[in-house]
């Protein structure tokens, strides 16, 4: 959330930004030029806090796929129940969507399949050091979260993972902006084929502004709250709890 202090810094940056943009010549003056340097820097980030984070991060063409896109983390989840949804074909899997809605829904993959899609190239970037761009087809979060009456109390949506590291789930947690974001979508598809149990069938988050940890896979629910505080260790995601990841990993 933006507060109203850096909404006020922000104007009056891009109001010194006006005033120093008709000064030019002022430049040729000697120790001048770093100190309007940093001027349009501080003028830059507080621009970018206010605008930046509803742009779309960058789209590919096909032929800019990755002919290999790595697993990373778990690769399936380990639970009976997982194993059991699995050997259905995810015919008895529901995508629970509760918390501070209005309308709690339980939607199944066809019904998700249904709805207005969004295809989207893009990179995903690990904090571990690799990136990779594929195609991802799925719903777009803001969707659901109509169809479900959204709570005007509520701040975040936290997502419920089918998986775990020695016992202790995955879960992710994005703000509002990004939940809205045209580019956030819950992915069923991935480059033309159904979603694969590595990447995270049968639905996995794609928040294209953030870092590769972010991106939920195996979602089995989704909850909007007014705060993360109370959920597991209290940080808004499994990697933000146990090895301090930043929690806005923003790209
Ligand atoms: N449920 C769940 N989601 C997850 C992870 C995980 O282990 N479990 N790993 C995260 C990390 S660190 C990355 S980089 C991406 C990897 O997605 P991929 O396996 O499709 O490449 O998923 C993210 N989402
Ligand atoms: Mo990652």
């Amino acid at each position: 959330m933006i507060s109203r202090r850096q909404l006020i810094g922000a104007a009056g940056a891009g109001a010194g930004g006006l005033l120093l943009g008709g000064c030019d010549r002022i430049d040729a003056l000697p120790g001048v030029r770093k100190v309007l340097a940093i001027g349009n820097e501080a003028t830059r980030l507080a621009q970018r806090a206010v605008t930046d984070r509803a742009a779309l991060a960058p789209e590919y063409g096909a032929a800019d796929m990755s002919p290999k896109f790595r697993v990373n983390g778990n690769a399936r989840p380990s639970s009976a129940d997982y194993a059991r949804l699995l050997a259905g074909g995810f015919a008895d899997w529901r995508l629970g969507v509760g918390g501070m809605v209005a309308r709690p829904l339980s939607l199944s993959l066809d019904q998700l399949r249904r709805m207005p899609a969004r295809t989207q190239i893009t990179r995903h970037d690990c904090v571990e050091g690799w990136s990779a761009i594929g195609q991802w087809t799925g719903v777009p979060l803001r969707l659901l979260l109509r169809q479900a009456g959204l709570s005007t109390q509520a701040r975040y949506i936290v997502f419920r993972c089918a998986d775990d590291f020695g016992g202790t789930p995955y879960y992710e947690s994005i703000d509002l902006v990004d939940a809205f974001h045209p580019q956030t979508i819950l992915a069923w598809g991935m480059n033309g084929q159904a979603l694969s149990v590595g990447h995270g069938a049968p639905l996995r988050l794609r928040v294209e502004r953030q870092l590769g940890y972010k991106h939920a896979k195996y979602v089995m629910g989704l909850e909007a709250v007014r705060s993360f505080d109370p959920i597991a260790g209290g940080r808004g995601g499994y990697w933000e709890d146990v090895s301090g990841y930043q929690w806005y990993a923003g790209i």
